[in-house]
């Protein structure tokens, strides 16, 4: 199950930055507008103390975390939908995406140029979403027009979707953003196919500045963000691309004393991640054994056999039962498996079990 996030936002505001130091990478970062024309993309793996701690202390030979494919995408300006910039071809490599980093920048440096002068969270969220809403208005009128032949035909799927559609028409073509429909999940499920920019979804991630990360207050560019994030879903997240870029470059070592300097327990873009997989509604569970220590990913409310297929799809028509500890009971019984057996803490579940977040499971096949 891969999982593509990509990096969003205005030009020159540290995407490319924010992009280097999340997959330890080296694209092209300048100091000037649309530097990264062509999208940058690399995997990253996803931090996850469980697989460390169990790795630690049971025998085996590696340790394998969720992985991430992270995509830095080339900058936005008012009016790309219409030409401006880099026009909107690359408006549709964020079609590729699953979630949306959507960076503001809400540092203060008198020697980066912002392309619209000021530093302003509220209306560079603003001009990246309406760019996002005409992009995906062509594709709502394309389908409309292919609609209402199929309606015109008395199709009854064609007269089902009409009203919907034309509701989200009615909103964009006022440059509307999609969430005030407040659309139900069984209407988002209608709409998936047509892959809407607007309806994936999105962190904002706030470029801080180090004074930011030092005082650990939130700045008023960062409450606006915080403000234009409330009651949509959106997540937000905090971080200092000049910071994380210096926190990339050291060793574990030197990095956790630089944490411990700027009063943080983990470096932000962590958090990023592990955010990134909350709003994606993603889990994880776990396997050990002597060959490797590894995570698997989820989607909330998975079955054993639907979580077994992850590993194989052939596992999930062969699956006959899981064992599974919790993680939790895994670490109070020492990370071994017999122990946990003997306080019966160790669950034979069969094919309706969801599998929880955390569960370290060995399953059990048939032929
Ligand atoms: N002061 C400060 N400068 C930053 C920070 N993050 C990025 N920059 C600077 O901002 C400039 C633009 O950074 P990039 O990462 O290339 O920006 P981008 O958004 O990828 O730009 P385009 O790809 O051209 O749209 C560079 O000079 C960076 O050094 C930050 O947190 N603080
Ligand atoms: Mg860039």
């Amino acid at each position: 199950m891969g999982i593509r996030a990509g990096i969003v936002g205005i030009t020159n505001i540290g995407k490319t930055t924010i992009f280097n130091a999340l997959t330890s990478s080296e694209a092209e970062s300048t100091n000037y507008s649309f530097s990264t024309i062509k999208p940058n993309t690399a995997v990253v793996d996803v931090p996850d103390y469980r697989v460390d701690e169990i790795f630690a202390h049971v025998k085996s030979n590696k340790k394998v975390y969720n992985h991430l494919e992270i995509m830095d995408i080339a900058g936005l300006v008012k009016g790309a939908s219409k030409g401006e910039g880099l026009g909107n071809k690359f408006l549709s490599d964020i079609k590729l995406v699953d979630a949306i980093l959507h960076v503001v920048r809400c540092f203060e440096d008198e020697n980066v140029v912002h392309v619209d002068k000021t530093i302003n969270p509220k209306r560079d969220i603003e001009n990246v979403e309406a760019e996002l809403i005409v992009k995906d208005l062509e594709t709502v009128e394309n389908r409309i027009q292919k609609n209402e032949k199929l309606v015109r035909a008395r199709d009854k799927f064609a007269m089902e979707m009409h009203p919907l559609y034309e509701r989200l028409y009615a909103k964009m073509s006022e440059l509307e953003h999609p969430r005030v429909l407040n659309l139900t999940d069984q209407e988002k499920e209608m709409l998936r196919d047509m892959n809407l920019l607007t309806l994936k979804p999105v962190i904002f991630v706030c470029n801080i500045s180090e004074d930011e990360l030092m005082e650990g207050k939130d700045s008023p560019y960062t409450k606006d963000v915080m403000e234009a994030a409330k009651n949509t879903g959106c997540g937000v997240v905090k971080i200092c691309g000049k910071v994380e870029a210096e926190l990339s470059l050291l060793s574990p070592e030197e990095k956790a004393e630089f944490l411990k300097d700027y009063g943080l327990e983990h470096p932000g873009l962590d958090v990023l991640i592990r955010e990134t997989y909350n709003l994606l509604g993603l889990g994880t569970y776990l396997t050990e054994g002597e060959i490797e220590v590894k995570a698997w990913n989820i989607k909330q409310g998975m079955t054993a056999p639907q979580a077994a297929g992850v590993i194989h799809t052939d596992f999930e028509k062969k699956f006959i039962k899981a064992e599974v500890i919790s993680y939790k009971d895994f670490v109070e019984c020492n990370f071994d498996r017999n122990i946990a057996k003997q306080k019966g803490k160790a669950r034979l579940e069969g094919k309706e079990y969801i599998v929880q977040d955390g569960d370290v499971i060995i399953f059990r096949f048939g032929k």
